[in-house]
């Protein structure tokens, strides 16, 4: 796959809308949520993420990210409850990072920003296969949720390990009997709003269901994504980092949550 976007200033978030007209769009993602501007929604139902670990397959690096992909043939890996209706199927996760921990997270609490944002993507099983579902207005779900400096997380070993396979753009390496499970915080307390991805094409699919709670990570361990490389091997190195689109602009869209 080849990309003729990035996060430069020559190809970069504020440049999307040439090629990309969407990105001045209705509900583009991802957003500044105002704690006291959202409205609690006890019509809200549990979320359920029920993950069967044998569906992770592999781990690649697509040169704006890295990314985990599951196997999406059946109903082993999904997101139902929440705010949406039926059954939506796992389909990767990926996270955005800055190139330092002041800032990385694409979604900001308060104008808050956290090191790094975890996203996992999933599609929605009323349309036959996740790229018919990516630009429908019901299509996806993602789970984002926040990291934030504090202990070494352990749950993310199993990741940072395999960076030495996927250091460049194009790179790919088995990744087996990973449960994404181990990625979530202990509360799924989350805000919720209409959305978009946050990458070009920035189609207008996305349900967003954004975890209040983050998640740890280490200054050292952030330090590592940091290490991965936007660039393909024999490049001129350019190291992965502030891969993050800033918040756009909410155009009257209410934010709502599942707890006060
Ligand atoms: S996000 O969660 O809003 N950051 C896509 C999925 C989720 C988000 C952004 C984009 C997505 O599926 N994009 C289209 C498919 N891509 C993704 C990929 O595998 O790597 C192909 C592409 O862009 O042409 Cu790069
Ligand atoms: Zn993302």
């Amino acid at each position: 796959m080849s990309h003729s976007w990035g996060y430069d200033s020559s190809d970069g978030p504020a440049t999307w809308a040439e090629h990309y007209p969407v990105a001045n769009g209705p509900r583009q993602s991802p957003v500044n949520i105002i704690p006291s501007q959202t409205q609690f929604d006890s019509s809200l139902k549990p979320l359920k993420l029920q993950y069967d670990p044998s569906t992770s397959k592999d781990i690649m690096n697509n040169g704006h990210t890295f990314q985990v992909n599951f196997l999406d043939e059946s109903d082993s890996a999904i997101l139902t409850g929440g705010p949406v209706t039926g059954t939506y199927r796992l389909k990767q996760f990926h996270f955005h990072w800055g190139e330092s921990d002041d800032k990385g997270s694409e979604h900001t609490v308060d104008g808050i920003k956290y090191p790094c944002e975890l996203h996992l993507v999933h599609w929605n099983t009323k349309y036959p296969n996740f790229g018919e579902a990516v630009n429908k207005p019901d299509g996806l779900a993602v789970v984002g949720v926040f990291l934030k400096i504090g202990s070494a997380n352990p749950r993310l070993q199993k990741v940072l390990d395999s960076f030495d396979s996927i250091k460049a753009k194009g790179q790919q390496t088995t990744f087996l009997n990973f449960d994404p499970k181990n990625l979530l915080p202990a509360s799924l307390n989350f805000w919720t709003y209409e959305g978009s991805l946050t990458t070009p094409p920035l189609y207008e699919s996305v349900t967003w269901i954004v975890l209040k709670d983050p998640i740890s990570v280490s200054s050292a361990q952030m330090a590592k994504f940091r290490s991965l490389l936007f660039s393909s091997a024999g490049e001129q190195p350019r190291c992965m980092c502030n891969n993050y689109r800033p918040p756009q602009p909410i155009k009257g869209r209410k934010v709502r949550s599942n707890f006060k």
